[in-house]
């Protein structure tokens, strides 16, 4: 694959997008592209035209390689690449004797869902991603007799670094599936045999749903499930324990620094705590004047260390604003217990994830806000059994026009990710605001839903 790709013209620091499923493709381009030199920039399946041209604004790529059913989705102004016949011409390409090696050079710029709306793109190096792989290699004792099940999508860190990275680095089993499949999970776990499997709550909430004795076939044989990418409930990891016979690994990490703290393979596991810092990441609490804080008490968790981020692609601004005397500001609320366990409380910006996918309220609302039949919009997270959160919006009319939510729905459907639909669209005379102006998304009605 790395052949095909210098034939086709690509040099080091040109960036290649990269908007497929999960596929072998996939990995043969990562590896190619980091060989060469060239800057894999992963973006989301499920994005639609509007978040896919602002990566190709952003990002300016030489080319985006998809399939001939996604590309459809493709805005016109940049080179398709069909990853099945790079594939197909790479199964006969000679091999490419060129490898570029600088560690410090982007390997890969992640698009993460940005605060003011439009996503930035996380610049991480190649030491970032081999340093992740060998702290969760050797910090969860991954081995080549290990078998990892991956239903992650590649196109995030999870996936990618800790799948990938980790299934390389410890030469471990893996099985790759296209995606997870509630219904098909437990003929995966069985047939496949997996001793490790990575995974976001949502997913767990979902293996809670089978068969009592299925899971304790499944929990007979697995040796590790490590949670990450949102919250994991305390409640699920109980329930999970007592099916599966086995105590979740949660750990915390982010697409600007991989993965940051972890709770210990051996020691104890606490519920609702994300666990210690990884080796060689630096964590501290600390209060509105980045002053650290005492054990105990809360305060915004910034982070130092190899595994971080080196800024935002083309954003001085956003970068600058991201880091305070060499720490990177995570914007979550923590808080450190005496024996160095770190519980995360929550976010300073308003993020819902979802699934384990990030949402930023202000992308929905400024685009319902250029509907013309709306006037304003905000959009807060509700509670879901299976998602953890999911949006809801809340909408003014504009002077004289109605609101219908169907309409509204196949809007946001045919220009969004299908993670970002809000569930349900409340209709308001005004939105509740503080005297100056700004809205109080905790006064918004509180949305139910339905059983
Ligand atoms: C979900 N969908 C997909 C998909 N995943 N479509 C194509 N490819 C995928 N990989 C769509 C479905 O078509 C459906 O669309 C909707 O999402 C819900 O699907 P579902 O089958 O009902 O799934 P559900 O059981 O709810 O589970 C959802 C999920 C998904 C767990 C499969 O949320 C998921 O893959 N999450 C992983 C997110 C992730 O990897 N985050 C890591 C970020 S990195 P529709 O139109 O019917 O709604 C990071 C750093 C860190 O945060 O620390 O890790």
């Amino acid at each position: 694959m790395a052949s095909v790709l210098e034939g086709k013209g690509l040099l080091p620091g040109d960036r290649l997008c990269i908007y497929l499923p999960n596929c072998l493709e996939f990995i043969d381009l990562f590896l190619a592209a980091t060989r060469l030199g060239i800057i894999f920039v992963p973006v989301n399946i499920l994005y639609r035209d509007r978040e896919i041209r602002h990566i190709l604004t952003d990002a300016d790529p030489a080319a985006i390689v998809t399939t001939a059913e996604y590309a459809e989705h493709v805005p016109a102004g940049v080179p398709i690449w069909i990853a099945g016949e790079l594939g197909e011409t790479a199964a006969t390409a000679p091999p490419s004797a060129t490898r570029v090696s600088d560690p410090d050079a982007p390997a890969a710029v992640v698009y993460t869902s940005g605060t003011t709306g439009a996503s930035k793109g996380a610049i991480l190096s190649h030491n970032v991603f081999g340093v992740n792989a060998v702290n969760i290699v050797s910090c969860w004792r991954i081995k080549s007799e290990d078998r990892l099940l991956l239903t992650l999508p590649l196109f995030h860190v999870h996936g990618l670094a800790n799948g990938i990275c980790g299934w390389l680095l410890s030469g471990c089993r893996l099985m790759l599936t296209e995606r997870f499949d509630h219904t098909q999970a437990a003929g995966w776990f069985l047939d496949f045999q997996p001793t490790v499997f990575f995974g976001v709550p949502t997913m767990y909430v979902r293996l809670l749903e089978l068969e009592a004795s299925t899971a304790g076939e499944i929990g007979e044989r697995m040796r590790l499930f490590v949670s990450g990418s949102a919250p994991l409930p305390a409640q699920v990891l109980e329930e999970f324990r007592r099916l599966y016979g086995h105590t979740i690994l949660e750990r915390y990490g982010m697409s600007e620094t991989l993965m940051n703290i972890s709770n210990p393979y051996a020691g104890e596991r606490r519920p609702g705590a994300v666990g210690l810092p990884l080796p060689g990441v630096s964590a501290r609490v600390v209060d509105a004047e980045c002053r650290p804080v005492p054990d105990n008490t809360t305060g915004e968790l910034f982070l130092r260390g190899s595994n971080v981020f080196s800024g935002y692609w083309r954003r001085p601004d956003a970068t600058e604003a991201a880091f305070h005397e060499g720490w990177f500001r995570t914007g979550d609320i923590a808080v450190r217990s005496p024996d160095g366990y770190f519980t995360l409380q929550g976010r300073r910006s308003d993020l819902i994830i979802s699934g384990g996918f990030n949402i930023y309220p202000r992308e929905i609302e400024e685009f319902l806000a250029e509907l013309p039949e709306v006037a304003e919009a905000a959009v807060a997270s509700a509670p879901d059994k299976r998602r953890g959160e999911v949006p809801v919006a809340y909408v003014v009319a504009a002077p004289g026009a109605s609101i219908d939510a169907a309409a509204l729905e196949a809007a946001c459907r045919a220009h969004m990710a299908s993670f970002k639909i809000p569930r349900a669209f409340v209709v308001m005379e005004k939105l509740p605001r503080t005297a100056l102006g700004k809205i109080q998304k905790h006064l918004l009605p509180r949305w139910q839903q339905p059983e």
